[in-house]
């Protein structure tokens, strides 16, 4: 039976991906973490904070939704009091400056400070919540980078239209000059948007994230079209009017490494289509040379529009005035990155017609034999897919440091978890290896998550936390994990433990107990 499961896996790769020869992020053991390297923790307003409608705040399109939508959380809960920072945010400054961690990645509740969605009502309470919060960080001397959006838009601006809606620009702008006004002087890391992508693909043109609105081929060019702007209208605002603040501006993109799934032509192109039209959907405009979509994009949607009787693209359409606003419109390249997943041409129409997903025509598979006993089922171990990743963003958008936002493992909770401590160490390694010997322009990397939280769809189910969260404590207790302790001696030491090896990926493999949930996977690709 052993002996059958790894001709299997054998067949696999031989028959699969001929160009991931090896998971490692690379071999070297003696590298360390530059001296003005950066090491953070992230987490987000929804996510962690609770008091959905206390003090003030008005229901965010993340609050209607889960209340609205019975079914659309895995365990059937909420965020109403997730892991209660309102009330618990000095704990949370405590465990950040426990971790010796030097930056801390949260995010701003637009309905929270803004309770109508415009500046008309500037919540006092909502500001002082996160001016103390900030204080509480520079007391330890934590440098605070704020996200000023991380996806919980007030209800009232998804009432009419939210991203759809054009003069969200100016809403947007207004919010974010709040912000500004208030704690400009306090921080030098901001954020526009966390995964812009998330917001409009999954939100307006599907129904995994909000406000799930469904409305494919059309919304999610729509809210990106307003989105871009938004953010290139902060940044210019931030530059005219904050600039003596020294801080720096950045919007944080949600990316996969790719692979092609067979060692064709038509495969590897499968990969530059993938990568130019969903992370580069957002980083040509603002991080390429000549800005605007990607070419690709343009020609695909263009003639997928007319191929289904539309008079004009469904992806509109910048002016020169606009490309020109958009493009170079940061200080960072801000990149959340979790997983790597296998690509291939379409050869006949996929997904909903029309849909971006349609126009682009790409198929995206996963290995069965790469590592993970995630409770996220997409979150595959592939540590060279990130290292790939970097150099592929140092070459493609020169000229702006990458700070990596985001990147972690799901796991179904316990303190002794191998699993992220295994991830993360090869994460790290991956890293490593793209500084010293790719040259990739990488100055920073956050830790997701601070402590475990409110996982979206996922509910409470799966945990990304370096902090374990007893959520049926009354106040939810926070205990340091395994992994917590491995980031602080990694930040201490600027390097790997010593016996840390990057070809043991045994924290992922109770292999024999995996393995024969993998079997029909494994027949039909070689079917296939
Ligand atoms: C980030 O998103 C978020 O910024 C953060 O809030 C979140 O908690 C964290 O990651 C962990 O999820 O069926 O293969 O298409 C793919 C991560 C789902 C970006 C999950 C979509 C990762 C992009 C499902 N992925 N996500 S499927």
């Amino acid at each position: 039976m052993e002996l059958v499961k790894y001709v299997l896996i054998f067949a696999f790769f031989c028959n699969g991906n001929a160009e991931l020869d090896t998971l490692a992020g690379g071999e070297k053991s003696n590298y360390t973490f530059p001296k003005d390297f950066v090491f953070g923790v992230s987490t987000a307003a929804v996510q962690i904070e609770g008091a959905w409608d206390e003090d003030g705040k008005s229901p965010s399109i993340w609050d209607h939704l889960v209340h609205t939508n019975k079914t659309f959380v895995r365990d059937g809960s909420t965020a109403d009091v997730a892991a209660n920072s309102y009330h618990l945010y000095k704990r949370d400054a405590e465990m950040v400056h426990e971790l010796g961690v030097n930056i801390y990645r949260f995010s701003i509740s637009w309905p929270r400070v803004l309770p109508t969605g415009f500046v008309n009502n500037i919540n006092p309470l909502g500001i002082a919540y996160y001016d103390n919060l900030i204080n509480e960080l520079l007391r330890y001397n934590i440098t605070p980078m704020v996200t000023i959006y991380h996806w919980d838009l007030p209800q009232k601006i998804q009432d009419i239209g939210g991203w759809t809606n054009s003069l969200i620009v100016d809403y947007y702008t207004d919010y974010a000059n709040v912000l500004f006004k208030h704690f400009a002087h306090k921080v030098k890391y901001w954020v526009t948007f966390n995964e812009p992508m998330q917001t409009c693909l999954e939100g307006y043109g599907g129904t995994y994230r909000a406000p799930a609105l469904n409305r494919h081929g059309i919304a999610e060019y729509l809210c990106t079209h307003n989105l871009l702007k938004a953010h290139a209208n902060v940044y210019h605002m931030f530059k005219t009017h904050y600039n003596e603040t020294g801080g720096k501006l950045g919007m944080s993109l949600d990316s996969n490494w790719a692979e092609p799934r067979s060692n064709t032509a038509r495969d590897r192109e499968a990969v530059e289509v993938y990568l130019s039209t969903h992370m580069g959907w957002y980083a040509h405009p603002v991080y390429s040379p000549s800005g605007n979509y990607p070419p690709q994009l343009i020609d695909l949607v263009n003639a997928k529009s007319k191929k289904q009787n539309y008079t004009r693209s469904r992806l509109p359409e910048f002016t020169k005035e606009e490309v020109d606003f958009i493009r170079g419109t940061a200080d960072f390249f801000g990149l959340n990155h979790y997983t790597t997943y296998l690509l291939s041409m379409a050869d006949k129409e996929v997904g909903a017609i029309p849909s971006h997903e349609n126009d682009v025509g790409v198929v995206r598979v996963q290995d069965p034999s790469w590592p993970s006993m995630s409770s996220s089922s997409w979150l595959k171990v592939v540590p060279s897919g990130f290292r790939r990743l970097l150099n592929y963003i140092t070459k493609k958008y020169p000229g702006y440091p990458i700070i990596v936002t985001e990147n972690g493992y799901a796991d179904y909770s316990g303190l002794d978890d191998t699993a992220r401590v295994s991830y993360y160490s090869h994460y790290l390694n991956a890293l490593l290896h793209a500084i010293h010997e790719d040259h990739s322009n990488v100055s920073g990397y956050f830790a997701w998550s601070l402590m475990d939280n409110f996982e979206w769809d996922d509910g409470y189910v799966s945990r990304f936390g370096l902090y374990l969260v007893d959520f049926k404590s009354p106040n939810k207790t926070r205990t340091p994990k395994q992994s917590a302790k491995l980031y602080t001696e990694v930040i201490a030491s600027r390097r790997l433990p010593e016996d840390y090896n990057p070809h043991d990926f045994s924290a992922f493999s109770s292999a024999s107990a995996l393995a024969p949930s993998l079997l029909p996977f494994i027949l039909y690709r070689l079917l296939h």
